[in-house]
């Protein structure tokens, strides 16, 4: 309990390509099963039961016993947000570059392309209507989450943002959050967490309105909330991607400051002793190995959560390889939630780059800056899922309509085709609904 903080080390030129790949194995969850386990009743209990099913679970998991009602709706009252004017300030800076980055993501027109002469295929982005931003309780309070998931909505014109949240045992809910909904325009704020939050969201409740998509990461048991409403269609709500621990992966070489590397290792496994990170340190000698060890016991001791750090140590490794390919070739395989680039010419390697979720490049760019305030969204995908998912941004809370407009010339271009298809299809009415149209042009010598 008490020894030295350190991460195992695996040098990649001796070690087998399977031992490698086993070190570099996600901490295990809990089956989905015994999750399950609990997640479905306390998600029928609360679908048939509403509000009142909701705040019995929030009296018994959370202990807010003196809550009366689970929803806070808008106008929220100032008294709810007293806050330092240093913290309105943050929230006021981060609120303003998270707006700028994801409004640089709206298309500003519909995208048009005219296939044939005639046929004009149109695409247009519209908002989600309804969302649900679940914000995280837990061992620490994350206001930058409700930024990260409700500017980004605001940004995209979702007509009601409801916030979800678990109070705390006065039943009452950090200011920070209620600001940032302020901000957002949010319409209300559940004051619940975990799977009952989810499931108000999904059905709804007498206070709680649907939603149409829930977003937001959370612990294990949220998670699983989310992919059982997503798949029920009674339901009719989709989820933005599995959520599983922090991550970090960090590429350090020979000019990487020891003190910097350690400090990035370290703010990721501060948050949960299931975060995993990562150090492949390109090239590096004992010395140097050894420099950036001794930085990351010495600042993980000074540390208020150490012992969650320590958690998060023991399964985190240290790889050792010759140069910077080999480096990337093993981040893209394990996908990482965070990339840091502590490398000479990291912008030069960003080419490289094929799976992660959002890349941290150079020694001025901890990770902490996107975490809170940069405008780049820290709501990402992890535990390898940065394969095939984005992290959240503005595209998440919109979704695309197609159009086609056919002039008579261009129904007679395509015309042909279309009613051959249906031959094909042995779908008689789809070939006569242009068939009809043709010979209506004919007779007319159209
Ligand atoms: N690093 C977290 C986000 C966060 N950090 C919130 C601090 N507050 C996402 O992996
Ligand atoms: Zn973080």
């Amino acid at each position: 309990k008490n020894g030295r903080i350190t991460m195992k080390r695996y040098n990649a030129a001796t070690t087998s390509p399977e031992v490698l790949r086993a070190a570099l194995q996600r901490p295990s969850q809990r089956s989905t099963e015994m999750i399950m386990g609990t997640v479905n009743p306390i998600i029928k209990d609360v679908r048939e039961g509403g509000d009142k099913a909701l705040l019995s679970y929030t009296h018994k998991f959370e202990k807010a016993t003196s809550l009366t009602s689970p929803v806070l709706k808008a106008p929220f009252p100032q008294s709810l947000m007293n806050l330092p004017p240093e913290t309105i300030a943050a929230i006021d800076t981060s609120f303003e570059n998270i707006r700028k980055f994801h409004a640089a993501q709206k298309e500003d027109k519909p995208l048009q392309v005219e296939t044939m002469p005639g046929i004009v295929c149109s695409r247009f982005a519209r908002p989600i209507e309804r969302v649900g931003l679940y914000v995280p309780g837990g061992t620490a309070v994350l206001p930058s989450t409700a930024l990260m998931l409700g500017v980004p909505a605001m940004v995209a014109g979702c007509k009601t943002i409801v916030l979800a949240s678990p109070p705390r045992a006065d039943g009452s809910i950090t200011p920070e959050i209620v600001y940032v909904a302020h901000k957002v325009g949010a319409e209300s704020i559940v004051l619940a967490g975990g799977a009952q939050a989810v499931a108000a969201m999904a059905y709804g409740t007498e206070s709680v309105s649907k939603v149409d998509k829930i977003l937001g990461p959370g612990n294990q048991y949220v998670t699983a909330a989310k992919m059982y409403v997503s798949n029920d269609t009674n339901a009719g709500v989709s989820i933005d991607m599995p959520a599983g621990p922090s991550e970090v992966l960090v590429i350090a070489d020979k000019d990487a400051n020891p003190a910097f590397v350690a400090s990035d290792l370290l703010s990721q496994a501060e948050h949960g002793k299931d975060s995993q990170v990562i150090l492949i340190a390109v090239d590096l000698s004992e010395q140097e190995l050894e420099a950036i060890e001794e930085e990351l016991h010495n600042q993980a001791m000074a540390l208020p959560r150490v012992d969650i750090v320590r958690g998060a140590i023991e399964h985190s490794i240290t790889l050792v390889v010759k140069d910077i390919n080999e480096a990337m070739k093993l981040s893209n395989e394990y996908a990482p939630e965070h990339l840091i680039l502590q490398i000479a010419n990291a912008p030069a390697v960003v080419d490289q780059v094929q799976n992660a979720g959002s890349v941290f490049i150079g020694e001025w760019t901890p990770e902490s800056v996107g975490d809170y305030s940069a405008g780049v969204n820290h709501s990402l995908p992890t535990y390898g899922y940065a394969k095939q998912y984005s992290g959240v941004n503005l595209g998440s809370f919109t979704k695309h309509i197609t159009s086609s407009h056919l002039t008579a010339q261009g129904l007679r271009n395509v015309g042909g085709a279309v009613m051959q298809l249906a031959k094909v299809e042995e779908l008689e009415a789809h070939r006569r609904a242009v068939g009809i149209r043709l010979a209506w042009m004919d007779e007319r010598k159209m």
